[in-house]
């Protein structure tokens, strides 16, 4: 599942170009009995397995001796911090990090206590596995790499870079199914464009996530628009 989501896009032509590396680790390499068993049954009862500590900690030895030290052990899970933008920029800057990703219940809590630095979740829903919780921090923090991104202009300009939510886009053709492209957009003021797309990023902050624009960074002129706009909401 992981080696799938690695072979595709950004983050395949990443590894391609040498910019990134990435180990998938298999823990049942580094089990010892013949049928590999990496679960076990839950101390005290109840239903489902939990995974076993030993794999999972001989897995993240293993990977010390070939890798180094590691910045962070990362363990997915739902109990952890959640994982935003902010935490991408961190984990990018980091030039080595481990992911664990765990099936069943969950793992042994002795793993927290002993190769873990840190416990991240990806959303309040409840997945099959920590596979697609790594991939989706693969991703995030791959695009974050200078040069895994093509254009690093559309990597500043991402929704979240600075806090907010995305503008509205449009491609050709000027109308469809009787809707128009805003008429700014196609009138060549690349002053207005801008402006149209800062107001148009803070109004749907606003609307659909306005808890975020309490840690955005807004610059002067967007701080006028967001004033402005609360002031017309206020008064309509
Ligand atoms: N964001 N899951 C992990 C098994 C598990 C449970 C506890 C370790 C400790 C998830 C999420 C997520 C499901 C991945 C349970 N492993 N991970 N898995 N949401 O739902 O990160």
């Amino acid at each position: 599942m992981v080696e799938a989501g690695l072979a595709e896009g950004v983050v395949s032509r990443g590894i391609d170009r040498g910019l990134l590396d990435i180990k998938v680790h298999d823990l049942r390499e580094h089990t010892t009995d013949r049928h590999r068993t990496v679960d076990d049954v839950p101390y005290g009862g109840g239903p489902g397995m939990v995974m076993k500590p030993e794999p999972l900690v001989k897995a993240v030895e293993a990977i010390r001796q070939q890798r180094g030290e590691p910045g962070a052990v990362v363990l997915l899970s739902p109990q952890g911090r959640p994982f935003t933008q902010a935490e991408a920029v961190r984990l990018s800057g980091l030039p080595h990090v481990v992911l664990l990703c765990g099936r069943y219940e969950g793992m042994d809590e002795r793993v927290r206590e002993l190769v873990a630095t840190e416990e991240l979740s990806i959303g309040d829903y409840v997945l099959s596995g920590g596979e697609l919780p790594a991939l989706v921090i693969v991703d995030a923090v791959s695009r974050l790499v200078p040069g895994v991104v093509g254009d690093a202009q559309s990597v500043e300009g991402d929704s979240f870079s600075r806090g907010l939510l995305d503008y509205p886009h449009y491609t050709r053709p000027a109308e469809f199914a009787g809707r128009a492209v805003p008429e700014v957009l196609l009138s060549g003021h690349h002053a207005e464009v801008r402006k149209w797309r800062k107001r148009a990023a803070i109004e749907r902050t606003l609307d659909r996530r306005p808890e975020l624009l309490a840690d955005a960074s807004l610059d002067e002129e967007e701080r006028e628009m967001l004033n402005e706009i609360q002031r017309k909401d206020r008064d309509d």
